[in-house]
């Protein structure tokens, strides 16, 4: 048996009860042995297409199921729960997103696991530290509670970089997020010491720096993307009572 932890969330209709549902058809497969699952949170949508705000939690399940066996079943319950895929990021009754399965690191197509967006978002954070506080990211080698930290204290410290990074642009950006504290010109290394939570590389993909914590920013899509992120990073969620 392996434990995965999944992050869980929707946004369109009674969510509670899609995900008591989605809940219930996973622990009816004989491969699993148990789903147990965290509070729930209330969180600002990411995305600009992606709707009303969201409800999200998490799952630890115990399952025999390998890595992409566990994915085809997730996504069997998505479909069968009403999920449809017209617009990335779009408003969804079900999403379900495997995290961690065990400390296994898992590259494909299909699924990349630990999940490479997790570490900077709250809706993933806050339900999945709630559950298994004291597990280490396989990649990060921080704790959940340890990487939600990182992100939900006072200020934000937020660095830039590469050969198209423009101060004026990010500067007017970030006046929407109070929380954030822009550096510029910051160093690979500078993640090793704890004066940066995330950082964004303006140039191509090719030349950014290799540490995880550093996210390139696409050509096309670069205002929404920042805006993106830093929605899921600096966007307290709260936990519904
Ligand atoms: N895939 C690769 N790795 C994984 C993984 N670890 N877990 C592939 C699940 N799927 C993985 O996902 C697209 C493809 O990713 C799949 O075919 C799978 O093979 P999808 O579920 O079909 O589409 P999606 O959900 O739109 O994409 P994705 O990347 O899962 O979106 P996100 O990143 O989950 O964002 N705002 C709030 N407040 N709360 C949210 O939960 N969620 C999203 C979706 C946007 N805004 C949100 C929230
Ligand atoms: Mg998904």
């Amino acid at each position: 048996m392996v434990q995965a932890v999944v992050a869980v969330g929707g946004n369109v209709g009674d969510v509670t009860q899609t995900l008591r549902h989605a809940q219930s058809l996973i622990e009816q497969q004989d491969s699993v042995d148990d789903v147990r699952p965290a509070e729930l949170f209330r969180s600002v949508a990411m995305g600009a297409d992606a709707g009303e705000s969201f409800l999200n939690s998490a799952w630890v399940i115990e399952t025999s199921l390998e890595p992409l066996e566990l994915l085809d079943l997730l996504q069997r319950v998505e479909n069968d729960l009403g999920r449809t895929r017209e617009v990335r990021w779009g408003p969804r009754t079900l999403d379900l997103d495997l995290i961690f399965y065990g400390d296994e690191k898992f590259d494909c197509p299909r699924l990349t696991v630990p999940h490479p967006h997790c570490w900077y978002r709250q809706f993933v954070l806050a339900p999945v530290a709630s559950l298994v506080p004291d597990f280490v990211h396989p990649v990060f080698g921080l704790t959940t509670r340890q990487l939600m930290e990182r992100i939900s204290g006072n200020e934000l410290p937020v660095g830039y970089a590469g050969d198209l990074a423009d101060d004026h642009f990010l500067t007017e950006l970030v006046s929407g997020f109070p929380r954030v504290e822009l550096r510029r010109g910051v160093q690979t290394g500078d993640f090793d010491q704890p004066e940066v939570s995330l950082a964004f590389w303006f140039g191509s993909g090719d030349s950014k720096p290799k540490s995880p914590f550093w996210l390139h920013v696409p050509a096309n899509d670069g205002p929404q993307f920042v805006r993106d992120v830093l929605t899921a990073a600096c966007v307290d969620v709260e936990p519904v009572g």
